[in-house]
Parts: structure tokens; C-alpha cells; sequence
């Protein structure tokens, strides 16, 4: 049976794809760990205390459950990184040369995930349908420091064998955890206002329009990527993936079908730069073609789940 780690499980897209792996591998089966102590963290799933930049604990982590396959998900994301960028860099590069050496050093550790992310492209990016291979130029530090770790990752692909697979997620949208800093995280805070009958204060323009995914199809996503067999996956460095893309305006509008009253004011911060670099919409042609990806949620459906689980959750 297949062993699993995830690195960074209690951020926004670990919270879920836990609880997604466990679904399909069985839950003694997946050990989740981030920078908490065991102490703190409640949940229905194996915990492990690791930082990831401390690779003697990665490693004895690794043999205990002699685990064979690593979701890495621990990074510092845009808005965060703007505000410390060697940091950024240090923890977001760092890292991934952790869990890359281990998997070419240790045999039973034979597929690693990593995710990068829009953020890779830039100013000088096509905006509309943005290919999988064209011109990229990012303008923070964590837009960098993805695009250098694709490269890393294609580069222990092809000199060291290393099974190691990633998606270019766009903003992704979820209500079981708060986002950790990153320039799309309105999309998520603007339900948890709309269902406290707040108005909305959004940090970035009416019209600012990028590409986002609701979370049920991003686990399915990098589930499906993670079990393709090695020979259909033929992008080593990172998969675009698209799904949904809407400016705050729509969003708005959607929100409004469901809450009628629910009020927006636009107040653009410095982060309406970094969205103004970032792509529309983007051509994910390749993992449709390579292993059959296909998104699930469009907007209004999105919208529907989300208010209807967290008036639950919220209870
Ligand atoms: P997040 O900030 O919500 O979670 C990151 C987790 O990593 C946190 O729980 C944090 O405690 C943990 N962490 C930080 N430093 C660590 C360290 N040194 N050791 C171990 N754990 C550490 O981020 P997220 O939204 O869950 O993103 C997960 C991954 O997906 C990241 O690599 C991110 O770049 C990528 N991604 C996310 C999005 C998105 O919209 N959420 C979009 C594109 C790519
Ligand atoms: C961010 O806004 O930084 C992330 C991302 C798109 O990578 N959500």
C-alpha cells in the first residue's frame, strides 16, 4: 500500500487534500505534518510535527512510515513573500531541495508532488488562454521562486529519474480553511462576509479578472496527476490547469443570486499589481490531453456549495 506524506497539511489546500488522499488511499495510510506542534492540532488523521527546512527530521519522518510518495505543499505565497522576499525565496527554494535530494537519495521514495502556480507568469505574458510553454518573466518573489523550482523539478526528472509531478494551480477557492496570503484570497473571504451579512471591502478591482478553481476539482486534479502513469505525464517542469475565470464583479453578482442584500465596496491595495500581472484566463490543453483533465464547478455552482456548506459550518 502506498505511504504518503504531505508537507504544509495544514494550510488552505492541505486541509483538503488530506482529507482527498485519505479518501483514496485509506487514512493510516497518509501522515500529515507542518510547523504546529502535535499538541495543537485536532483533526482525524495521523499529525506529525516537521519543519521542512530541517532535513535530518524530513528524513527520519520518512523512514518511520517508509513513506513513498511526498505532496510538498509548504511555501510562503505572493502577497506574504512581498513583504520579506529573501525569506520567501530561502523557505520556498529551500524546501523543494530538501524533497527533491530525498527522493533521489532514498529508493522507497519513488513520486513527489509539488505544486506551482500562475504566479510564474508575468507583465509580458499573453492574458488570455496563456499556453503552457510561452513567455513567462514573473514579478514577485514567489512568482520567481516557482519558476525556478519547475525548472529544478524537470531537471532532477531527466538527470536523476526522479518521478516528480506538478500543476500550475490558478487561485484556489475553498471554505474549510482561511487562505495564507495570497492575492486571491478575496475570493474566499467574500462568502464569510457575505454569510455574516458584512459588506465586502475587496482589495482588488471591480474588473480584475483571473483564473481561480473551486477546491473539489483541484484535489481531484493533482489525485489524478499523482496516480497517471509516469509515461502520460508528459510535462516535467509544471501542468497549466484551468477551470473558472471571473473578475471581483462577477463573483459579486453570483453571490447576489443567493444573498440579495450583500453589499461591495472596491478599495485596490498592492496587490492589484501583482493581480494585474497575472494571466485571465490560461489554455490547459496539455493536461487534458496528457491524463483527461476536466473541472467540474463552473461559478454560480461553485457559489451555490460553498454558501450552503459554510452556513452549516459557521452553525
Ligand atoms: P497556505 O499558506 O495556506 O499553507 C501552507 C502551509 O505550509 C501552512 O500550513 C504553513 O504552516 C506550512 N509551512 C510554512 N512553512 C513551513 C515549514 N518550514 N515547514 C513545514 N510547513 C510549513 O498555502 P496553500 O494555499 O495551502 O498552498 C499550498 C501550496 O499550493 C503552496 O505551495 C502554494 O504555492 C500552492 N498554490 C496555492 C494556491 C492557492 O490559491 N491556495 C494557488 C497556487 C499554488
Ligand atoms: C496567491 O494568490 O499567491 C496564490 C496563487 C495563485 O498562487 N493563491
Amino acid at each position: 500500500m502506498t505511504k504518503i506524506l504531505v508537507i504544509g497539511s495544514l494550510g488552505q489546500l492541505g486541509t483538503e487534500l488530506v482529507m482527498g488522499l485519505q479518501e483514496e488511499y485509506g487514512r493510516d495510510n497518509v501522515i500529515a505534518s507542518d510547523l504546529k506542534p502535535s499538541a495543537e492540532v485536532d483533526g482525524d488523521f495521523i499529525y506529525e510535527q516537521l519543519d521542512v527546512m530541517d532535513k535530518d527530521r524530513l528524513i527520519s519522518l520518512v523512514e518511520k512510515y517508509r513513506i513513498n510518495h511526498i505532496y510538498h505543499l509548504a511555501a510562503i505565497l505572493s502577497a506574504k513573500g512581498e513583504k520579506d522576499p529573501q525569506w520567501a525565496w530561502d523557505l520556498n527554494m529551500g524546501s523543494l531541495f530538501n524533497v527533491l535530494d530525498l527522493a533521489k537519495n532514498i529508493d522507497h521514495v519513488n513520486r513527489i508532488y509539488w505544486p506551482s502556480s500562475i504566479a510564474v507568469f508575468g507583465p509580458d505574458t499573453p492574458k488570455i488562454n496563456t499556453p503552457q510553454l510561452t513567455v513567462t518573466n514573473p514579478t514577485t518573489v514567489y512568482g520567481i521562486s516557482k519558476l525556478a523550482g519547475e525548472q529544478w523539478c524537470q531537471y532532477y526528472f531527466e538527470k536523476y529519474g526522479v518521478d516528480v509531478r506538478s500543476i500550475r494551480y490558478p487561485g484556489l477557492i475553498g471554505y474549510k480553511s482561511l487562505p495564507g496570503g495570497g492575492t486571491t484570497d478575496y475570493a474566499v473571504d467574500i462568502y464569510y462576509k457575505a454569510l455574516a451579512d458584512e459588506k465586502f471591502e475587496c482589495f482588488l478591482d471591480k474588473d480584475s479578472a483571473l483564473p481561480m478553481m473551486y477546491m473539489p476539482d483541484a484535489v481531484r486534479a493533482t489525485i489524478e496527476l499523482m496516480k497517471a502513469e509516469p509515461s502520460r505525464v508528459k510535462v516535467r517542469s509544471s501542468y497549466n490547469l484551468s477551470a473558472i475565470s471571473f473578475t471581483p464583479e462577477k463573483i459579486f453578482e453570483s453571490i447576489k443570486k443567493f444573498k440579495p442584500d450583500f453589499e461591495i465596496e472596491y478599495k485596490p491595495d498592492f496587490r492589484q499589481e501583482i493581480a494585474d500581472s497575472w494571466p485571465d484566463s490560461i489554455d490547459d490543453s496539455c493536461a487534458r490531453n496528457d491524463w483527461g483533465w476536466k473541472p467540474e464547478f463552473d461559478l454560480d455552482r461553485m457559489t451555490e456549495d460553498i454558501l450552503k456548506n459554510l452556513e452549516i459550518l459557521l452553525e
